[in-house]
C-alpha cells in the first residue's frame, strides 16, 4: 500500500514535470536540454508529493495543484545542480547520472540552475490558474521564497560550507539542518494547505510537523552518507566524512544518530496519524525513516 501510494504519486509528478519543462527543440536548446536532464534524471519527488498532500490534508483536490507542486521540484533541482558544482561540493554523480556540469560544462550548469529556480517560481506564480487562487499563489510564493532564501536553504548552504572542518557543535548542527533542509520541506507541505484555504492554526501545525519531518530526513541523509553505497544512493557515498562536514554522526556518533532518527520518526508517526486518518502521511514518515536513497 505504501509503495503503491508513493509510486502513483511519483508517476503523477513525473508526468506533470515532463509537460511543464520547456521542450528541448525550443531556443535556447542547450539550456533546455540541461534543465530537462537535471530534473528528469530521477529523484524521490518528495517535495512535490508533500505539496500535493498538504493540499489534500486541508481538504483540497491534489490534482488541482500538481503543476504548482512541480515548481518546488524545479527549485529543489536547482539547489542540487548548484550544490554539485566544483565551487561547492564538487560532485560528479547525482541521481545515478553524471552531474550537470560534467555533461554540459560549468557555465551552463550555473545557468540551468538559475533558470530552474526562476522557472520554479514562475510555475508557483501561475498555477493553479484563475482568480480564485490568486491570493493563495501570492502567499505560496512568499513562503517558499522565505524557505529557500538567505534565511533558509541558501543560508543553510553557507553554514554548511563554513562549518566544514570545524569542531562538532550540536546547536550549529540543528540550525544548519533546519535551514538547509527542513524549512523547505515544511514550506512545501504548508504551501499545499495554503492553496486549499487552510486556517492559520492548520498551517502552523503542518509547519511544525514538516520541520520535524525535515530534520528526520536530514538525519537519515547524514546516516546514508556513512552507511549507504554510491550505487544505491545515486550520489557519491562517504563525502561528508572526506570533507569533514558538520553532520549528525560527526556530532553524536552512529548509534545515537540512529536512535535520534527512530525517536523522531516514532513521534512523527503518532502525529501523522492524528493529522491524516487515511495513513498516507504515515506512509511518507515511514519512507523518510527507512529510505535507502
Ligand atoms: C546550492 C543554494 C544551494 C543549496 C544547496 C539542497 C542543498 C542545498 C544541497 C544538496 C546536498 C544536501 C545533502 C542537501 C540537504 C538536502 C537534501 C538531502 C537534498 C537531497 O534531496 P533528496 O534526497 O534528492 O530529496 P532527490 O534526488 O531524491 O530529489
Amino acid at each position: 500500500m505504501l509503495e503503491d501510494f508513493l509510486a502513483e504519486e511519483r508517476r503523477k509528478v513525473e508526468q506533470a514535470l515532463e509537460a511543464v519543462l520547456p521542450p528541448e527543440h525550443l531556443w535556447p536548446q542547450e539550456l533546455h536540454r540541461a534543465m530537462r536532464y537535471a530534473v528528469l534524471a530521477g529523484g524521490k519527488r518528495l517535495r512535490p508529493i508533500l505539496f500535493r498532500w498538504g493540499h489534500a490534508l486541508a481538504g483540497g483536490n491534489p490534482e488541482e495543484v500538481t503543476f504548482a507542486a512541480c515548481g518546488v521540484e524545479l527549485i529543489h533541482t536547482y539547489s542540487l545542480v548548484h550544490d554539485d558544482l566544483p565551487a561547492m561540493d564538487n560532485d560528479t554523480l547525482r541521481r545515478g547520472k553524471p552531474t550537470v556540469h560534467v555533461v554540459f560544462g560549468e557555465a551552463l550548469a550555473i545557468l540551468a540552475g538559475d533558470a530552474l529556480l526562476t522557472e520554479g517560481f514562475r510555475l508557483l506564480a501561475t498555477y493553479p490558474q484563475g482568480e480564485r487562487w490568486a491570493a493563495g499563489r501570492g502567499e505560496v510564493c512568499r513562503l517558499l521564497a522565505e524557505a529557500v532564501g538567505s534565511r533558509g536553504m541558501v543560508g543553510g548552504q553557507v553554514e554548511d560550507l563554513q562549518a566544514m572542518g570545524k569542531e562538532p557543535d550540536p546547536q550549529r548542527l540543528q540550525r544548519l539542518h533546519l535551514a538547509k533542509t527542513a524549512q523547505f520541506l515544511a514550506a512545501c507541505l504548508v504551501a499545499g494547505a495554503v492553496l486549499a484555504g487552510a486556517p492559520a492554526e492548520t498551517c502552523n501545525k503542518l509547519h511544525r510537523f514538516g520541520l520535524q519531518l525535515g530534520l528526520a530526513f536530514q538525519i537519515a541523509d547524514d546516516l546514508l552518507d556513512v552507511t549507504g553505497c554510491t550505487e544505491e544512493l545515486g550520489k557519491t557515498a562517504g563525502k561528508d566524512q572526506i570533507q569533514d562536514k558538520l553532520t549528525y554522526p560527526k556530532v553524536y556518533g552512529l548509534a545515537a544518530s540512529w536512535q535520534a532518527l527512530q525517536d523522531l520518526t516514532g513521534g512523527l508517526m503518532v502525529e501523522a496519524g492524528e493529522l491524516d486518518p487515511t495513513g498516507k502521511l504515515q506512509a511518507l514518515v515511514e519512507f523518510v525513516g527507512r529510505r535507502r536513497a
